[in-house]
């Protein structure tokens, strides 16, 4: 096993993954830019190393920086966490290079999902359901056109190199084909510097459900269950529930089992999730696949009562997976609690936390790395906090979430705990009708 693993991370999860290391009796290594220089990470590691300046780009996506700290500290293994160097292949690459073990996939693996025509190809391969549409990056308008009519409009352009909604377009009739091909193409370059497009048909007002997958070395994997991710506001995730209020039983034995075949079928190795859209016809197709331990993680750990981290970390060692599949015995949801002002626009108000009460009680978890005085940099992700919440049902965990949300102070600055305490008492919401659409027709009532 690790005898020291560098945290390539910061804030919430870079806490997460030090008490599970600290719990396995590995040594933990925090890496910090001036601006976290007083946060709980640094503090709660076995040791620390700055690595430079606010500026992401001059810390925690800094290889060189960060290769160097793991090899001053002699740390056996990094782990990523989520964004950063997370997906990086070339970063995979360098840990590999530099007999560190990356606890992720290799770069192969990463390249290979993160490109997105290229990850389908591979799914439909396997017997994966995915969206009618082009079999690869769409060569020319003419091929585009030509497709388009035989899969019938609407239709969606998308980048394939991209990912979080970028670079996609919706494409109505031919007339606007070419606009709308141009100014993918564009945003595309700009964005991933990589213009490829593939075309899928348009599925109106999907559920965004993704399955938690395990693959360990030896080409075995595993489902973990669903986690339903559609309250959404512009591609970020706001608040997510395991199970999903549109699962059924059979629908979730054929996610898991089409999560397992696609996780198999490219011999996946580590936490991963496999994500689908839905439709309303409970029809499923394969969306994205994430190379990565997600945000949302701890919905699924504390409905099957599972340490996804130290899971992570085990298969990264070698170990085998069980094999088992896992079903949501409770009922978890997750609130994002980030630093921005609900009343205006959702827009981040970073400064300085006076005041700060966190919840408890039975069925409650706060993952933060905030306390009271911490000062919120403007440099990094606005989310502060996950407030999350099991109980045995919905209802009652909808109740506990209330409560919760209630109870929990935190003066200094703006947050979105307003936004979800009305979440949580919206009668769609409760009554579990809801999509993907859900936020454009969600509205703040004033204080
Ligand atoms: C789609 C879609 C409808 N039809 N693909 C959004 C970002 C990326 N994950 C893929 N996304 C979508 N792909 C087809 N063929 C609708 C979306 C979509 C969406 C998906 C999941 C969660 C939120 C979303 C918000 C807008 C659009």
């Amino acid at each position: 096993m690790f005898k020291k693993i560098l945290i390539a991370n910061r804030g919430e999860i870079a806490l997460r993954i030090i008490r599970t290391c600290k719990e396995m009796g590995i040594k933990t290594v925090a890496v910090y830019s001036t601006a976290d220089k007083e946060s709980l990470h640094v503090r709660f590691a076995d040791e620390a190393v700055c690595i430079g300046p606010p500026p992401s780009n001059q810390s925690y996506l800094e290889i060189p920086k960060i290769i160097a700290a793991a090899q001053i500290t002699n740390a056996d293994a990094i782990h990523p966490g989520y964004g950063f160097l997370a997906e990086n292949a070339k970063f995979s690459e360098i840990c590999r290079k530099h007999d560190i073990k990356f606890i992720g996939p290799s770069a192969d693996m990463i390249n290979m999902m993160g490109d997105k025509a290229t990850a389908k190809k591979n799914m439909r391969k396997a017997g994966v359901p995915v969206v009618p549409g082009s079999k690869d990056i769409v060569k020319s308008v003419k091929e585009g056109k030509k497709l388009a009519k035989e899969i019938t409009y609407p239709i969606m352009l998308k980048a394939t190199a991209g990912g979080g909604g970028k670079g996609m377009r919706i494409v109505y009739k031919e007339e606007e084909f070419q606009e709308k091909w141009d100014s993918a193409k564009q945003e595309s370059a700009a964005s991933f510097g990589n213009d490829g497009l593939y075309m899928e048909k348009f599925v109106d007002n999907p559920h965004h459900i993704e399955i938690q997958i395990v693959g360990d070395q030896y080409g075995k994997a595993a489902h973990l269950s669903e986690r339903d991710c559609s309250i959404q506001r512009r591609h970020q995730k706001l608040a997510e529930e395991t199970p999903s209020p549109f699962m059924t039983d059979e629908l979730r034995q054929k996610m898991g089992t089409a999560a397992v075949l696609a996780a198999e079928s490219i011999k996946y190795e580590g936490v991963g999730t496999v994500e689908f859209l839905v439709n309303d016809k409970r029809e499923f197709y394969f969306m994205e696949m994430n190379t990565r331990i997600q945000v949302e993680h701890p919905i699924t750990e504390e409905v099957i009562n599972f340490d996804l981290i130290k899971e992570q970390i085990k298969i990264a060692d070698g170990a085998k997976i069980s094999g088992k599949n896992y079903l949501p015995k409770l009922h978890s949801i997750e609130c994002r609690i980030n630093a921005e002002d609900p009343y205006n626009d959702f827009r981040p108000s970073p400064g300085k936390i006076t005041n700060l009460h966190i919840p408890g009680g039975h069925g409650v978890r706060v993952d933060t790395h905030v306390y009271t005085g911490y000062t919120i940099p403007p440099n990094y992700d606005s989310m502060i906090a996950k407030l999350i919440i099991t109980a045995r049902t919905r209802e009652e965990a909808l109740k506990k979430m209330k409560r919760a949300l209630d109870e929990f102070i935190i003066e200094g600055v703006k947050t979105t705990i307003p936004f979800h305490a009305q979440l949580v008492s919206d009668q769609r919401f409760i009554d579990g009708n809801y999509t993907t659409k859900f936020m454009e027709t969600f509205e703040m009532k004033q204080p």
